[in-house]
Parts: C-alpha cells; structure tokens; sequence
C-alpha cells in the first residue's frame, strides 16, 4: 500500500490527501509533525535528504518528494491529467507557477503567521513582501479564470488541486479574499465536486497524531 508522510495542517500535504482521496487510492497515512521537528530525524533525512513533507512512499521502498510532482505521478492516466501534449503542458505551467508564485507568499505567510507560536513577531520584516507578492498570484488567478470555470481546458485537474489547496486557506495568512470573486467563486466549485475531502480529512483507520493548528 502507498504510504504518505504527512503534517495534517500542511497544505502541501493536504493537495496530495485530496488527490488520493479523489482517486480513491487506499494509502496509510503517517504524521510527521514539522513543528516539533520529526522531519529532521535522522531516520526521515534517510527517506528524503531534503527533510520536508509531502513524501509518498512506494509499496516497493522508494519515495517520491515535492507535492506537485506526487500530484503528477498519481495523477497519470486519470482525468485529473489530461492526456493532450498542450494541456498537460499547461497544467505544468499552473503548478510552477504555484510553487514559484503563490506558495512561497500565500503559504509563508500563513504558516508564519497562524501555525507557528510567536512567527508574527519572527517574521514582521517579510509580510509586506508576502501580501505584495501573495496579491499579484491572486490577481493573476483572478484573470485567468474570468473566463474558465477551472485552470485547464474547463476541467478540474491537478493545477487546481495544487493552487486550492493553499488558496482556499489563505485568510489565514491575512489575505482578504473579498476583493477576488472569481477566486472564490472557484474555490466553491472545486470544494462543490463529488469527492472532495476538506484538510481535517484523514483516511478511515488512520488515527491523529498531532492536532491539526
Ligand atoms: N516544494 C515542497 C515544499 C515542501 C515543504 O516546504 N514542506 C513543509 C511543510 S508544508 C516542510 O516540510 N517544512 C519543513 C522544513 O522545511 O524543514 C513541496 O511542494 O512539497
């Protein structure tokens, strides 16, 4: 069975818990809490030298790291990864943009800011940089979906699991969604799919190891 090294409140984590509970996969989940440093155990570095969570480990001992390109590989040969060259292409494109654009503010921020105890104080000289940079992505989204109802060829694929799953929690990095009403008209339709799974989701049997923040 796959296994998913995973922290219950990490959005990067929990693109790869929609995905898997989308497909309907069965996989074991196992809790490595960032905030207290699990992902820096000798034992984990072992399992990836990088340290992070998501990582997906194979029934056959390997592992595979970084949410999006976990998001690829489970996605091929479902309708969440479009088979035309162009569109996969694109939905590539969304996902760097994702990891390049939006994560490092929209998600910074919130992790700073709502999951770590005092990171307000910490981290006061980045916000600025995190709402000027979190705002563009958000405005780029905006844009793009005036006209479509999802990220790619109208159909609902791994670009946007990987952009909703920071996205739809991103007030609580202290962004105002309110000025953004095709984003969230967006988030509703992807949170209004058959299937969908909210962050607190965990597969059934699994117990909860550390609360989610
Ligand atoms: N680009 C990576 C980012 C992964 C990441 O930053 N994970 C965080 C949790 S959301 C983590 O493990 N942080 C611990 C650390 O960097 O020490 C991905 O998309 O998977």
């Amino acid at each position: 069975m796959l296994k998913l090294h995973s922290m219950q409140s990490s959005g990067n984590c929990y693109k790869v818990r929609l995905l898997l509970a989308r497909l309907g996969l069965p996989f074991e989940l196992v809790d490595v809490d960032v905030l207290s440093g699990e992902n820096r155990t000798p034992d984990f570095m072992m399992k990836n030298p990088e340290g992070r969570v998501p990582l997906l480990e194979m029934p056959g001992g390997r592992f595979l790291a970084e949410s999006n390109a976990i998001l690829f590989y489970l996605a091929e040969g479902t309708p969440f990864l479009p088979a035309d060259r162009l569109a996969r292409a694109e939905v590539l494109r969304w996902m760097f943009f994702e990891q390049h654009s939006h994560e490092p503010a929209i998600a910074a921020a919130r992790f700073w800011l709502k999951l770590v105890r005092g990171g307000r104080d910490l981290r006061t000289h980045d916000i600025d940089r995190w709402m000027e940079e979190g705002h563009a992505a958000l405005r780029v989204m905006e844009r793009h979906l005036a006209r479509r109802p999802f990220f790619v060829d109208g159909v609902l694929s791994i670009a946007d699991i990987a952009l909703y799953a920071h996205t739809h929690v991103a007030e609580e990095g202290d962004f105002d969604l309110a000025p953004f009403p095709t984003v969230r008209a967006w988030l509703d339709r992807v949170a209004g799919q058959a299937g969908h799974v909210d962050m607190a989701w965990r597969p059934v049997g699994s117990r909860q190891m550390v609360s989610v923040a």
